[in-house]
């Protein structure tokens, strides 16, 4: 499913085929999180080009809920999107956002955030679940332990992770697509900072051998020079004939970095999360928009990048936020995706033309000063 096109250092382009389309590498999945990119109308993805979105099984497992979905003939059908989606596995979420959860070696039995109703995840049962859901890429179960826990304790849950994966893959070989459609299954790598568990991790899960490999359990609170160093291994340590995928991750700069040493997929809430604060992404650095600085600027929201929302003025945008009026944290989420599209964008064409190191160091000066 994988086509390493372009390799200059450690940072590549590449190209992912499925059957409801190819992404070109490096990309950024603008999140779906419960069948909505937020805010942002899937004619606007469609116009932004974005390759591909990821959603999530937690979230649509306990709403709309399998039935429904399955009722809708998948996740594509029922939201109207036609391009690939990937989904997380829910596990992570369950994690974060369930109220009381407990671990063990069966799965994540949690209580919905929504109505405390009790429930369990269990690696076959995410996979029954990513197959009713229909997404064209599926993530096995797995635990990202706190950056706070003992390397004992990540010692235990890395290998319990890896019995989840072969459980899990075991579960998708014994299944097959619902809608007609092919479907991958990728590994997810933990092992927190630590260099031996990372490798030992990857090296049983590359014997698995997965459709892609996820780095998971990475910007969980640790500084961002042990994250790049602890990337630099882990990425490493994956076959460069796979994709990379790096969840959850992150700013622009995070982006860059990782695109440098050999991620090839990002997808982050940033986006449309901060796009709802009023904070707009652009070149120069991020706006905040509400600011009473921009209540008489008639300058363009975005000089350079193209949106839908660019050609407005600040101060329009600014007064539809104040309002509390729905079409400002609509513009601001479509243009900070757009933006985190074409970071990637870029990224893939100046590593196609050998000046992504130049690029990168060049956008982030100015970036930063703001
Ligand atoms: N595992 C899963 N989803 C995730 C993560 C993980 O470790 C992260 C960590 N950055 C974000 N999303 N399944």
């Amino acid at each position: 499913m994988f086509e390493l096109i372009k390799q200059v250092g450690e940072a590549r382009v590449g190209r992912v085929v499925t059957n409801r389309g190819e992404i070109l590498t490096p990309v950024f999945m603008p999140v779906g999180t419960r069948a909505t990119v937020r805010g942002v109308h899937q004619h606007e993805l469609m116009r932004m080009n974005s390759q591909v979105i990821l959603s999530n099984t937690y979230h649509l497992y306990l709403k709309p809920g399998m039935v429904v979905l399955k009722n809708a003939g998948g996740l594509h059908k029922f939201m109207g999107w036609e391009k690939p989606i990937l989904t997380d596995s829910g596990g992570f979420q369950a994690f974060s956002l369930a109220g009381l959860r407990e671990i063990s070696e069966q799965g994540i039995n949690f209580k919905s955030h929504i109505d405390g109703s009790k429930h369990m995840f269990t690696p076959e049962n995410v996979i029954d679940f990513q197959r009713v859901i229909g997404s064209d890429i599926v993530m096995p179960l797995d635990e990202c332990p706190a950056y706070s826990e003992s390397k004992n304790y990540i010692e235990k849950s890395t290998e319990r992770t890896i019995r989840w994966a072969e459980r899990s893959r075991v579960r998708f070989e014994n299944t097959s697509p619902l809608y007609e459609k092919e479907q991958f299954l990728f590994a997810i790598t933990q092992g927190g900072v630590h260099k031996d568990l990372r490798e030992s991790c990857s090296k049983l899960l590359i014997e698995m051998n997965f459709d892609g490999y996820a780095i998971g359990g990475l910007a969980v609170g640790e500084s961002e020079e042990v994250l790049y160093e602890t990337l630099d291994f882990a990425s490493s340590c994956l076959p460069k004939e796979k994709p990379r995928y790096l969840m959850g991750v992150g700013t622009p700069s995070n982006i860059l970095n990782a695109i440098e040493r050999g991620v090839d997929m990002f997808d982050c809430v940033i986006p449309t999360r901060e796009g709802r604060n009023g904070r707009v992404y652009t070149k120069g650095g991020t706006l905040s928009i509400r600011s009473a600085r921009y209540a008489n600027d008639f300058s363009r929201l975005d000089e350079e990048i193209e949106s839908s929302a660019s050609h407005f003025s600040k101060a329009y945008i600014r007064h539809l936020l104040t309002i509390n009026e729905m079409l400002g944290l609509m513009l601001c989420s479509i243009h900070n995706v757009v933006f985190f599209l074409w970071l990637a964008g870029t990224a893939r064409e100046k590593i196609l033309d050998g000046s992504f190191k130049f690029w990168k160091e060049e956008f982030l000066a100015t970036y930063d000063k703001n």
